[in-house]
């Protein structure tokens, strides 16, 4: 790993430290399924997720926290820059605001599991008679906090006004949704369907940035348009291949998990790249060629 002072460590991410002002930002190869990091890694899904990051910092032009991807600046870094290489953005540090702004088109995940419940935060603003995966009348912003858990627990509109002011409230939601729409109706044109999706943000001095990893596939929900089917669970286009081969064992979903062979690992590797080509719209091999 880089001779640069570890920050943190997400179950799939690291981040290092540059200097005061920037960070490295780092996509590993690692996998979690059913909330459990697998034990075998699928060679290239760190880039697969870095290009598609860049890919959406680039289209949206709004305010971020890349700084470049280019290493070869960076002092300590020589025996690693092959690995880092495609995988690793310079970023702007940050003070991250404490709100998983997520925002929603479609009616899935734990959202569904509250409205079906009765209600929850994420429902507040919901119609009554909609079925699983349904399109909602219009995208809704449903923030969560990271409980102590470590997941992501759902909050009320009041609650999150109480923790970030009404202004700040409201930018954020403005900002979320508008990204949201504007990368929705782009993968649209792709086939894809972005059901839902979770942004951070940060305050570098006074300027509200986008930070971390953007409309990737873990930190999103990506449908193949023609197999969604409102009332039905719809197979996420990355990960459903290796869940399948997991419901297939005898797992409990507790960790360890059990061993990926060597064709899992690859076809998951498959689809990955296959996911980055259908949402960019562009070649992963080609941003290979000039980023790996
Ligand atoms: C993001 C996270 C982890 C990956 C801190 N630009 C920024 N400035 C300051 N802090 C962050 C960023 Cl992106 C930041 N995270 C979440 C944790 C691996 C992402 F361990 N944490």
């Amino acid at each position: 790993m880089p001779a640069l002072r570890h920050i943190a460590s997400g179950k799939v991410r690291e981040i290092y430290e540059v200097d005061e002002e920037r960070l490295l930002f780092v996509a590993t190869d690692r996998i979690s399924a059913y909330d459990v990091i697998l034990n075998q890694l699928i060679p290239d899904k760190g880039r697969v997720l870095t290009g598609v990051s860049l890919h959406f910092f680039d289209y949206l032009d709004t305010p971020n926290h890349l700084v470049t991807t280019d290493l070869s600046d960076i002092p300590g870094l020589d025996d690693e820059l092959e690995d880092l290489s495609g995988r690793t953005m310079v970023v702007r540090r940050a003070e991250v605001i404490p709100v998983e702004c997520v925002v929603r088109g479609y009616l899935y995940g734990s959202s569904w599991r509250e409205y079906r419940e009765g209600g929850g935060p994420t429902t507040e603003h919901l119609p009554s008679g909609l079925l699983l995966a349904d399109r909602l009348p219009e995208p809704i912003f449903t923030p969560a906090t990271k409980a102590a858990t470590g997941h992501d627990e759902n909050i009320t509109e009041s609650e999150t006004r109480q923790l970030l002011g009404d202004d700040l409230y409201e930018e954020l939601r403005r900002r979320s949704i508008d990204i949201y729409l504007r990368a929705a109706d782009y993968a649209s044109e792709k086939g894809v369907i972005l059901a839902d999706t979770k942004f951070e943000f940060g305050f570098a001095g006074d300027e509200l940035l986008l930070i971390d990893e953007v409309l990737t596939p873990d930190s999103s929900r990506y449908w193949p348009a023609d197999e969604w089917v409102p009332g039905q669970d719809v197979p996420s286009f990355d990960k459903q291949f290796v869940r399948e081969w997991l419901d297939a064992t005898d797992w409990d979903r507790t960790a360890p998990a059990p061993d990926l062979p060597a064709d899992v690992v690859a076809g998951t590797r498959s689809r990955y790249i296959e996911a980055y080509d259908r949402i960019t719209g562009g070649s992963f091999d080609e941003y290979l060629a000039s980023n790996g």
